[in-house]
């Protein structure tokens, strides 16, 4: 740490230091702005957009419908912006997101192509010392680290990854200044979660022969791409702070459209049918139900989608192979798509189930599973990430203790309301673990974060209270919270599933995800603020 400090040739100094330009440092940023605090903001890709940005791969697009997905705390962005598509294709939100930026004013305040590597706090000065791949050390009162949850992908853990000797791709970094044509071309995509499931069917456009390489099934049920409700529209338009307050109040940060009329527990078999085929039809199936969040609502929905999966695959090997038998629904993240499942229907489609015959090894022309050599020409990793802690200990980021969050969280994550670690004062961390982040609507989230953050900022000014990190006490009860709500989510805690870390050899298995609602932690961090912060440590320097 000390030598990286020592190496760096120029220092300058502001108040607030926001890292990443998605959904939450673009709002970072302009916040900092609204409320007279100097800033610096640093970018590792070439422009704003974060995950946007990167997940450029064929078919990408947001599976929460694009009016949700978006800010509102702007009335004349909301007004202005018009999207194309219910669900909005990466290349339309990453538009988007510049268009906001250049709105906001904010893009010059951003250093692009600029990693940060490492982060120290001294509480001598009470200030944070960060050095970026600029060889440039920034000294500031506040960092805001928006690096997102799902920006660190995940090392392939296959023997042989380096021994091919055709093209690689992977949808987590997929390339911007080259137009992949997989015409005339065998390609083998390995991983069918979200992304694997919308790259799969645009690939199998132009590929000669696809194989897809599955080791555990997901649930796939209709998405809402299609054109906007221009009614809709006008009704966000006529008052977006509404339309943001209601979100907030809901369990999952969404504009609530859709929602079952009924409950669960109130019909018999046949209304049940008859509601579960309604939310179907209307692609709201996760909640046919008011009380969808019961473990038996939970079993019927599986049920119900299960059965719908099967309908739509011919080849009953492949159909059978396709259904998520050995999870509830929600256990991991849900997929969307109107294509996947037909996708296999293609003759020059196949699945390669891996629960059947594992990977064995890549090796120069092509993938070797246990029953034989599958020969070719390109292979997509759709692999996912390290998710939530990830991006963070991908930092060199040392506390007052002198230890690294790395250290800190070697048991897994600890902090308080999501957002504030013990030892790391002044660091604040939208979208990290425990907070609603990604069973919530992410964009509702990172206005909601960057608004606790810069409201505790303001408060620390105005009270003249320097620096601020939540008690040990705060953060034991926050996990047991994440965990008592955990268990209340069916499958939560009985299947691997990247929210608990599974799909990283090696790490913790926490379920890192608050599963309260966003409606109680909104409720609970604005009480903090209410109470003068009961559950943090005020220091002095
Ligand atoms: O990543 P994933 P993703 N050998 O981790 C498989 C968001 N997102 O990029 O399940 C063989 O879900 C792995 O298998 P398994 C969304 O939140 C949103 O698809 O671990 N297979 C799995 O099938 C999503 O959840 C949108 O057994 C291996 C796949 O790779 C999150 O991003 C769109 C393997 C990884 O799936 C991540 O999605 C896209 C191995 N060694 C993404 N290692 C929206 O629409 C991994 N796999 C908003």
């Amino acid at each position: 740490m000390t030598s990286q400090r020592q190496a760096c040739e120029i220092r300058s100094d502001c108040d607030v230091i926001v890292v990443g330009s998605g959904f939450a440092g673009i709002y970072a940023l302009w916040q900092a702005r609204q409320r007279g605090l100097s800033l610096r903001g640093f970018e590792r890709a070439s422009d704003v957009g974060g995950t946007w940005y990167w997940n450029a791969y064929p078919g990408a697009r947001c599976d929460v419908e694009s009016y949700n997905y978006a800010y509102f705390f702007d009335e004349s962005i909301v007004r202005d912006w018009s999207w194309s598509d219910a669900c909005a294709s990466q290349e339309e939100i990453q538009r988007y997101l510049k268009f906001v930026a250049e709105r906001c004013n904010v893009l010059e305040d951003i250093a692009f192509n600029t990693e940060v590597l490492a982060a120290t706090h001294s509480l001598e000065d009470g200030l944070w010392s960060v050095t970026t791949s600029a060889e440039e050390t920034v000294i500031c009162r506040y960092l805001v680290l928006a690096i997102g949850a799902l920006s660190e992908p995940k090392t392939p853990d296959i023997e042989g990854v380096n021994s091919f000797s055709g093209d690689v791709y992977f949808t987590s970094r997929w390339p911007k200044d080259e137009v992949v044509d997989f015409s005339g071309k065998r390609v083998g995509v390995i991983g069918t979660g979200s992304s694997g499931v919308q790259a799969i069917p645009e690939i199998a456009k132009s590929a000669a022969e696809l194989h897809v390489f599955q080791r555990t099934a997901n649930y796939v049920t209709p998405t809402r791409s299609g054109p906007m409700d221009p009614n809709l529209v006008a009704q966000l338009r006529k008052n977006p702070h509404a339309v943001r307050q209601a979100a907030r109040e809901t369990y999952g940060g969404h504009t609530p459209l859709d929602i079952g009329t009924e409950r669960f527990l109130e019909l018999d078999d046949a209304g049940r049918e008859r509601a579960l085929q309604k939310a179907w039809d209307g692609k709201y199936v996760p909640l046919a139900f008011r009380d969808a969040y019961l473990f038996e609502a939970n079993a019927a929905i599986s049920e119900f989608v299960r059965k719908k999966m099967l309908e739509q695959v011919e080849d009953e090997w492949t159909a059978n192979q396709l259904v998520p038998w050995d999870h509830p629904y929600g256990g991991k993240r849900p997929c969307m798509s109107n294509a996947y499942l037909q996708t296999y229907n293609l003759p020059h489609v196949h699945l390669v189930s891996l629960s059947e015959t594992p990977i064995e090894q890549i090796v120069a022309g092509g993938i070797k599973t246990s029953k034989d050599v599958i020969p070719l020409d390109v292979i997509v990793y759709a692999t996912g990430f390290d998710a939530i802690s990830g991006p963070l200990f991908a930092i060199d980021i040392c506390g007052t203790d002198g230890k690294l969050i790395s250290e800190a969280w070697a048991d897994g994550p600890s902090n308080y309301l999501g957002t504030m670690v013990h030892c790391f004062p002044n660091l604040f961390l939208p979208s990290s673990a425990m907070s609603p982040s990604v069973l919530s609507n992410m964009a509702t989230l990172a206005e909601q974060q960057i608004d606790f953050i810069f409201d505790t900022i303001d408060w620390l000014e105005n009270n003249g209270r320097p620096l601020i990190q939540p008690s040990p006490e705060s953060q034991e009860r926050w996990r047991e919270e994440t965990l008592h709500y955990a268990k209340q989510r069916p499958g939560a805690l009985t299947t691997k599933s990247w929210y608990s870390g599974a799909n990283i050899p090696g790490k913790p298995r926490v379920f890192m995800v608050y599963c309260g609602g966003f409606k109680r932690y909104n409720e609970t961090c604005y009480k903090e603020i209410a109470e003068g912060f009961p559950g943090y440590e005020l220091l002095k320097i």
